[in-house]
């Protein structure tokens, strides 16, 4: 098999950087490990922003997203029992979608299977030859045989857990990493959101979040400490830790109604630097990983590949790579901006397992300073509803 642009794995990344180049005119193969089931069940993000929202819609994969999605204008902070509201609009000019990475999935699969280009699913690439040439190759496993996919560009959209990375010499590679002392239980439950709009609330032993899926489905996520079974969450506990956590003087309630779904995720900031060798470059998952307080993994992924798609169509158009030589130094200036403010998010609700009172304080006078001051709370707002492209 050719094709001028191999894309190793069918997330969100690598789903829509091919419907981006198949619009250009860019010939290109998706290579996808898994079945299309599993890809289109994985739970994961739901929180897009603006951009992320528009780059869908641009692509021609917006119609159930504007039908279904749920445009939010801010969300609420909670501590001490009190609730905070912050303007989207007002502080930042711009809103949010929350609309499931599992459909995002579904409508980008369903479009390429129909309009192409090529999406192979059970097909799990084991080597990236070359990449450092004008002509590397790819090699996958496929229906039982050995198979190879020659290129000219491999883009590496294929996941923490991928093989592109690596293909990077150790010596030409750095990485980055911050593990977080605790993790989230995340469920689905079949009852109608009990809020408008999501609350990251800084409980008195711990984090958790109120998130939705569609006006009758709630997503909900709890701090955890690391190493949790979820068997060890029985669905009761997991509702009165829930409530404490969301507890207000004002008497709001928090509906309840059967879990349907219930997994842990360890919390893990990581960044390999660079983004590209040679002919070989990475995107989403691939190269950068965020804890997902600030909601930002799918939003970083979705913007790694507009900046590719931007960068192979001015190749094709004006023979200039100057767009593709810029490609990594460009999306890892958004990657850290991302990762700091991820960080600043995750360590500001979240207890400090063993952390003592003084850390308390000054996470209670983070978040006051968010909702007495307009610069502070503009600032989360910019950050949280995404910084414009760039490049
Ligand atoms: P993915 O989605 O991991 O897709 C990679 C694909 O590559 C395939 N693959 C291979 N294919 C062929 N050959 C191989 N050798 C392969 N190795 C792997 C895999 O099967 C897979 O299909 O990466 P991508 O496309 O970069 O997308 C990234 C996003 O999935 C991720 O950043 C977000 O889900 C993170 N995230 C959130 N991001 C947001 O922007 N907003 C959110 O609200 C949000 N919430 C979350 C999240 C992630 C979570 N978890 C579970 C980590 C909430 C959670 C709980
Ligand atoms: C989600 O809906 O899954 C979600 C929303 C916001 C986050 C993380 C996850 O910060």
């Amino acid at each position: 098999m050719r094709t001028r642009v191999g894309i190793i794995g069918g997330g969100p990344a690598g789903l829509l950087l091919a419907r981006m180049l198949h619009r250009e005119g860019i010939d290109c193969v998706v290579l996808e490990a898994r079945t299309r089931t599993y890809v289109e069940r994985r739970q994961r993000a739901g929180m897009l922003e603006q951009g992320t929202a528009d780059a869908l819609r641009a692509c021609g994969a917006g119609a159930r997203l504007d039908a279904e999605g749920l445009v939010h204008h801010g969300i609420e902070l909670r501590f001490e029992r009190g609730r905070h509201h912050l303007d989207f609009p007002a502080l930042a000019g711009r809103t949010v979608t929350i609309y499931a990475q599992t459909e995002i999935v579904k409508d980008l699969v369903a479009l390429q299977l129909a309009e192409g280009p090529p999406l192979l699913f059970e097909a799990e690439a084991y080597a990236i030859e070359k990449p450092e040439s004008d002509a590397p190759r790819i090699r996958f496993r496929h229906e039982g045989r050995e198979r190879t996919l020659d290129c000219d560009w491999v883009i590496g959209c294929d996941g923490f857990h991928g093989i592109a990375r690596a293909a990077i010499p150790a010596a030409l590679r750095r990485t980055y990493t911050y593990d977080f002392p605790y993790s989230w239980l995340g469920i689905l439950a079949d009852v109608p959101p009990s809020c408008e709009e999501l609350i990251y609330a800084r409980g008195a032993d711990g984090f958790a979040l109120h998130s939705m899926r569609s006006p009758s489905v709630s997503r909900l996520y709890l701090q955890v400490p690391n190493g949790t079974e979820p068997s060890a969450w029985p669905d009761d506990r997991i509702w009165r830790t829930l409530d404490e956590r969301f507890a207000t003087d004002d008497g709001w309630r928090l509906e309840r109604g059967p879990i349907t779904a219930k997994s842990v995720t360890p919390m893990r900031s990581y960044v390999s630097e660079p983004m590209r060798h040679g002919r070989l470059l990475l995107a989403g998952d691939a190269a950068h990983i965020v804890p997902p307080t600030g909601a930002k993994g799918l939003n970083l992924a979705v913007s790694d590949v507009r900046l590719l798609a931007r960068a192979f169509a001015e190749r094709e158009r004006t023979g200039s790579e100057q767009l593709l030589d810029s490609y990594s130094q460009l999306c890892l200036e958004r990657v850290w901006q991302a990762t700091r403010f991820s960080f600043d998010m995750t360590t500001m609700l979240h207890a400090q397992p063993g952390g003592g009172a003084f850390e308390q304080r000054l996470q209670h006078a983070r978040l006051r300073r968010i909702a007495d001051s307009p610069h502070a709370a503009a600032e989360l707002a910019a950050l949280y509803t995404g910084l414009p492209l760039g490049g």
